[in-house]
């Protein structure tokens, strides 16, 4: 053990023998992106491009600060297979060698996608496309079965503007369920790999997020597999970071599936820019399965989008304003300073405490749904009494025939009739008027009202 983990064992060992009560020493603050995350159950990832491994500044960083990794072009279909089944994974295999050398996952991206085609593959349609796309699906994965964290099965499908409809391509013309075929292929070739849909304008709640949305809820309620959704995160003046980020991640997570911000970049720079990806760290560490951060790309001039400097490091390598804050946020969730002064004390003095604990304060529980014909997801919210709690459970009674399929951030109880929910380890502790949430998909009709017990 280092000499300096002995001594905060060692006096907490004689606090804790001293009979006080004993609040577990501040850790020391993480130091690098990929540790912090590593400490809140996260990744904190790049994108990479095997061609730059050999540059010992871009090197460094990466194997210093990324816990993940995400092949920037290595693994598109012009790269891994140039001509009709003959596989090429030279470069994507190198970035999966430094990934494994430095203990970082990998993303894979993209297994289908309108975009980044071999010649042979644009020029195709109709069934012989899709066999072809079902087979590249099937090679790749298995190819890399066993060291993928997630894949990108489909890569934006979705139409920009506010149609809510796929967008047009070769693949789309091979019949609307090109997008389940190709996650049910992924399945069957890695079935340990977690399965994600990704896109990019689908970071706020709007027509082409809630179009996704709904493909994602008709996935989940009719078994297709799919496991996590992508959220691109290209950020800049005309493409701002929206105000309900977090929500809209949170809304897809309460759908029963893990959210990850995949390819996050933010235009600008200074105080601005830091702040913004400081918000953006903070709604991935607020929504419970967000899994991870990846920024694409290192230094500013690795972008694709380099003049608009929109990483964390500079050219040169160095750090930017934006790492830190994005760090602070990963260490902490130190809030931005207040933009306007703090108003001035109450000239009254505060008021005695009481001295025995409220009592009787309890909980409530609310439930949000959201009901198709033949199934729902609920959501449920823990709200806190006038006093802390410990932990909590929540009561709900569904209708005849209806009942529970999967549950998140709660511990099920019965699944048809009355059915009850227990917080997890991580989410019993309340504060007093303070909320969690939790969800539960099923099928027939949820129920609208919940009870709420507290210990
Ligand atoms: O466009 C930004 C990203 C949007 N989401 C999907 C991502 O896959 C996409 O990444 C970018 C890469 O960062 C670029 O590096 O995808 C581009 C292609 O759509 C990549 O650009 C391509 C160039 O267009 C090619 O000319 C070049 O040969 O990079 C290739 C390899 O350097």
């Amino acid at each position: 053990m280092d000499p300096r983990r002995l001594l905060l064992a060692a006096s907490a060992t004689v606090l804790a023998a001293a009979g006080a009560l004993v609040l577990a020493p501040t850790a020391e603050a993480a130091t690098t992106l990929g540790a912090s995350a590593a400490e809140k159950g996260r990744y904190f990832g790049t994108a990479v491009a095997a061609y730059k491994l050999s540059d010992s500044t871009y090197s460094g960083i990466l194997n210093r600060e990324f816990n993940s990794v995400t092949p920037e072009n290595e693994m598109k279909w012009d790269a891994t297979e140039p001509t009709q089944g003959q596989f090429s994974y030279g470069s994507a295999d190198q970035i999966v060698a430094r990934a494994a050398s430095i203990g970082a996952k990998v993303r894979g991206h993209a297994l289908a996608w309108h975009s980044q085609q071999p010649g042979w593959a644009q020029n195709m349609s109709g069934t012989a496309l899709r066999n072809a796309m079902l087979n590249h699906v099937t090679q790749v994965a298995t190819h890399y079965k066993g060291k993928i964290d997630s894949w990108d099965v489909v890569n934006e499908a979705f139409a920009d503007g506010s149609s809510g409809a796929r967008r047009d391509s070769n693949l789309q013309r091979t019949g609307n369920d090109w997008i389940e075929a190709a996650f049910r292929a992924a399945r069957a070739a890695d079935p340990a790999a977690k399965l994600c849909y990704n896109d990019y304008n689908t970071d706020g709640q709007n027509a082409k997020s809630n179009a996704v949305f709904a493909m994602v809820q008709d996935f989940k309620t009719r078994g297709v597999p799919i496991d996590c959704v992508g959220f691109q995160s290209h950020f800049n003046a005309n493409s701002p970071l929206p105000s309900d980020y977090q929500a809209n991640l949170q809304r897809f997570a309460d759908l029963g599936l893990d959210v990850q911000i995949t390819e996050l970049d933010i235009e600008g720079s200074g105080t601005a820019q830091a702040n913004a990806y400081a918000t953006a760290v903070r709604a991935c560490l607020a929504v419970t399965r967000c899994n991870g951060i990846t920024v694409w790309g290192i230094r500013d001039s690795d972008s694709w989008r380099a003049s608009g400097t929109p990483l964390l490091f500079d050219n040169n390598g160095n750090k930017k304003a934006a790492y830190t804050a994005a760090l602070d946020a990963l260490n902490g969730g130190t809030t931005p300073p207040p933009t306007t002064p703090p108003t001035t004390p109450p000239t009254t003095p505060p008021t005695t405490p009481p001295t025995t604990p409220p009592t009787g304060s309890g909980c409530t529980a609310t439930v949000a749904l959201n009901q198709w014909n033949g199934g729902f997801v609920a959501t449920v919210k823990v709200t806190a009494g006038s006093a802390r709690i410990n932990g909590w459970t929540a009561g709900l009674t569904l209708s005849s025939g209806s009942s529970v399929t999967n549950s998140w951030n709660a511990s099920a109880s019965g699944s048809s009739g009355a059915v009850s929910f227990t917080n997890v380890a991580y989410n019993g502790g309340v504060n007093a008027g303070a909320s969690t949430e939790f969800g539960f998909q099923g099928t027939g009709t949820g129920p609208a009202t919940a009870t709420c017990a507290a210990r």
